[in-house]
């Protein structure tokens, strides 16, 4: 079995679980042809962040499930909704969407401190992240955890944007604090990995992607968001920016109820 029950405890304590080599050489080959497909022809929701002079590239792509067929088969049929419900202890497992951030050589983009779940219309305990690297990863291109900040109760606004830096209007969500400038108050844990390795983390994780300063090497990571049994629909004011296009569901539905939303594991 690819999950341990050392690994579920680990995943529900820290709230982020590393796990090695659970995704094959054939799986990753795919995945990487299915980027440059996305590159050559990126979905409706593109978004760059770059700009100008700046250097590198830092793409994001999102649903890439709906128009690239070897990321729907991964999503389909490989083994990470397997891995994301054995870790939230839960019996069904639907598809949010998936998400690709390319951060080509030399790219300094920071993804700043968040959390996820505040960014999506989702309610509930059993929703989590996972994220896979198709390039070695090394401290200075990782993903960073605060260990157990999934517990705090606690729900930080989505990040200014990062096209125009304006703060957001939520009356609910508190402001991030300036993590970067106190780390050592921090239980920061991150680790580096190779291509086949993967991270899983609850949706309310504080965490921060790093850039890619390194020149000889992409970092292209592909994340997936799955909802678990008690995973529901909700309405946040402003709207969440997941799910990204408009949708039938009404607040308390579970979005399988919304067939854009497909259910991999049907319990
Ligand atoms: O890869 C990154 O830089 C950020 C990934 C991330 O924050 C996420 O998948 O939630």
């Amino acid at each position: 079995m690819t999950v341990t029950q050392a690994d579920i405890e680990t995943y529900q304590r820290d709230g982020v679980v590393c796990l090695r080599g659970v995704i094959d050489g054939a799986w990753i080959a795919r995945l990487r042809e299915g980027v440059e497909q996305d590159l050559a022809a990126p979905g409706p929701d593109v978004e760059i962040y770059t700009k100008g002079d700046d250097p590198g590239l830092f793409f994001n792509d999102f649903d890439l499930w709906r128009h690239v067929p070897a990321m729907k088969a991964f999503a389909f049929e490989g083994p990470c909704a397997g891995i994301a419900a054995r870790l939230m202890g839960s019996k069904t497992i639907t598809f949010m969407y998936d998400h690709l951030f390319l951060k080509e050589p030399g790219t300094l983009g920071l993804t700043r401190w968040h959390q996820d779940q505040p960014y999506m219309a989702v309610d509930g305990w059993q929703f989590c992240s996972n994220w896979i690297p198709l390039d070695s990863i090394v401290a200075a291109t990782t993903l960073e955890f605060i260990r157990g900040s999934h517990r705090w109760k606690r729900w930080f606004a989505p990040f200014d944007s990062m096209r125009d830096g304006s703060p957001h209007p939520s009356k609910v969500f508190e402001r991030t604090p300036d993590i970067e400038a106190a780390r050592q108050d921090y239980d920061i844990v991150s680790w580096q990995l190779e291509p086949g390795d993967c991270l899983f983390f609850h949706g309310l994780m504080v965490h921060q992607g790093r850039n890619n300063p390194r020149l000889d090497t992409r970092r292209r990571t592909l994340s997936h968001r799955w909802l678990g049994d008690d995973a529901r629909f909700i309405l946040r004011d402003p709207p969440a920016e997941f799910p990204k296009h408009p949708t039938t569901l009404r607040s308390g539905e579970p979005f399988r109820s919304d067939p854009r939303f497909p259910v991999i594991i049907a319990g």
